[in-house]
């Protein structure tokens, strides 16, 4: 599955911004990658207060990314390629500037009232008034928003301008279903990724436990997470997706335990295809709070036994995982879990691609993985980053230490790690303006410097690149399926620091990977692989030992 992010992928017209026209000029590329689906973030009309993940009409198309005739026209191509296309299902909360709320806020009384969740305001001892609990929203300061007119407040979990929807209206959940999920499969798309998908039901709204006590606001996510009703929402919706020929995955947050993430994918309850958990990209920081931690030394062990948990969902039971290390809310791989220092980038990238190609499940690559793309360099400014998670967080921090110098480089090198918006930059098609994205003078977000270097046009001209390994690696994962997509996962040598060691198994084939995480290099030697052949390394001569940041797959018959 590849992940497009229309806003960053190609500019077909030249107004700055990625376009629908844009990524059908790109399928031949994506085709060749080896691609089988096509995962679209939300193209819908949107204020883009959170870059579509605020749709303000599920029926519409963002005009400066087209019209419904350039979906449908996308949806066509790439169904002529062989190729499967799924979109983004943003329905745990609309933009505050959808036609629902506009109604809902208009008064106490409009019938479209309970559509979204309105409580009265709480009053502390000094008669003040309060929110009506104490979660804090995703996206910085409080979950709740106090609207004047109508003298309540509203819920949302992100941001302010994204109310959340109430699914507890079945009359809401109909309308939900009609205008974004039937509307587009009469369209001919071929399912949904599923954002929030564990959040609709949110029980009976309690505080969340105090874990920071200097605080009122606290992290609520396993309080808001897989309420009692999501069950019966996720049959309901499975009803819809049964008329057409379909696949879901599921967005997971805050679901730590196996058996509630198994609740989900196992194949009796037939509720969503596939979900992401979020233990591996969570490695070394918070889900809630991922601007407050630095990754640990020991960050290595962390990604260990989070792939190991998430590649285990599938021993011994019926239900499906997914793969992946990047996506548009996350920063880039290479320099998450690599190096992105110039003579270990491409090894760090090629050696990732050998990882994510031999695990099991559905796997991922969100666009410019594939060329190696990497973070945004320390260079740039706040002002270069657009997204509201890092911009709210920095203001935070200004407020909070009354712009302190040293604290806001802090918050800027964090924000340079981890924000979302590494993964949201122009995508590097050729070495020439802009890097081949627009012609416009000036696209939506700058361009990472150093495309000369990084971009597809000379890879696919070097057939030593990223790109091509790329190519070579999902092509060796169709050969050898049954290990590689289907085998069951054990790692050994766990408590190594700098190598990460599995076997894969199916019936009596076996696959044994070893991947080095670090500068130096590294021994091999080890009893697994006994009888085992080399079937593909990262590097182009291997010799005993792992160079720096090589990845191998062997294969014992
Ligand atoms: O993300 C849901 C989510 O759980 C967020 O916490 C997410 O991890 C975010 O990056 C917080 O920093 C989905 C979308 O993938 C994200 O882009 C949206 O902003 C969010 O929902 C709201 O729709």
């Amino acid at each position: 599955m590849y992940q497009i992010y229309p806003a960053s992928f190609k500019d077909s017209n030249n107004d700055g911004m990625g376009d629908i026209a844009g990524i059908t000029s790109k399928l031949d590329y994506i085709e060749a990658l080896g691609v089988d689906i096509i995962w679209l973030s939300p193209h819908y009309d949107s204020p883009q207060v959170d870059m579509g993940y605020d749709v303000s009409d599920y029926e519409k198309v963002y005009p400066p990314y087209g019209r419904l005739g350039d979906m449908d026209n996308l949806i066509e191509e790439t169904h002529a390629r062989g190729m499967r296309i799924i979109v983004d299902l943003v329905i745990n909360h609309t933009s505050s500037e959808h036609a629902w709320f506009q109604e809902s806020r208009s008064s106490k009384t409009n019938p479209k009232r309970d559509w979204y969740i309105w409580r009265p305001a709480r009053y502390d001892e000094n008669g003040q008034r309060m929110p009506p609990n104490n979660w804090r929203s995703m996206f910085c300061g409080s979950a709740w928003t106090w609207d004047e007119q109508t003298q309540e407040y509203y819920l949302h979990l992100f941001a302010t301008e994204q109310p959340d929807l109430n699914w507890e209206s079945q009359e809401a959940r109909k309308a939900i279903y009609e205008s974004s999920m039937e509307f587009w499969l009469r369209k001919g798309v071929d399912g949904f990724r599923i954002d929030c998908v564990n959040m609709y039901s949110k029980g009976r709204l309690d505080d969340a436990p105090v874990i920071d006590s200097k605080e009122f606001l606290q992290d609520a996510g396993l309080i808001f997470c897989n309420g009692p009703r999501m069950h019966e929402y996720l049959d309901e919706m499975s009803e819809v997706l049964s008329k057409y020929d379909t696949m879901t995955v599921g967005e997971c947050p805050f679901t730590p335990d196996r058996d509630q993430v198994l609740s989900y994918v196992s194949a009796d309850v037939n509720r969503l295809n596939m979900v992401f958990q979020f233990d591996v990209v969570e490695t070394g920081t918070s889900h809630a709070g991922k601007f407050r931690h630095v990754p640990p030394s020991d960050w290595l062990l962390q990604f260990k036994a989070a792939v190991t948990r998430t590649q285990q969902l599938i021993n011994d039971t019926n239900g499906w995982t997914t793969t992946y290390l990047e996506n548009h809310d996350w920063s880039r791989s290479i320099s998450r879990f690599g190096s992105d220092a110039p003579e270990y980038r491409e090894a760090s990238g090629k050696m990732l691609a050998l990882m994510l190609a031999s695990l099991s499940g559905t796997l991922f690559i969100y666009q410019g993985q594939e060329i190696g793309m990497i973070n945004a360099p320390s260079s740039w400014s706040i002002d270069e980053f657009k997204d509201l998670d890092a911009k709210n967080y920095y203001n935070e921090v200004r407020e909070q230490t009354a712009g302190d110098p040293d604290a806001l480089q802090a918050a800027l090198e964090r924000i340079q790690f981890i924000a979302r918006d590494n993964a949201r930059t122009p995508m590097q098609w050729n070495a020439k303006r802009n890097a081949g994205f627009s012609e416009s003078a000036e696209p939506w977000m700058r361009v990472i410097e150093g495309y000369e270097m990084i971009n597809a046009e000379a890879q696919e001209q070097d057939k030593e690149s990223v790109l091509w390994f790329w190519r070579r690696m999902l092509k060796l994962r169709k050969e050898h399926a049954d290990v590689l997509v289907y085998g069951s996962f054990e790692p050994f040598n766990l408590e190594g620091e700098e190598t990460f060691c599995f076997s894969k198994t199916w019936k009596d084939k076996q696959a044994i990977v070893v991947l080095n995480f670090t500068k130096r290099e590294q021994t091999v030697a080890s009893e697994q692989l006994h009888g085992a052949e080399l079937l593909v390394s990262s590097v182009a001569k291997p010799v005993n030992n792992l160079a720096a940041f090589e990845g191998r797959i062997y294969l014992k018959k």
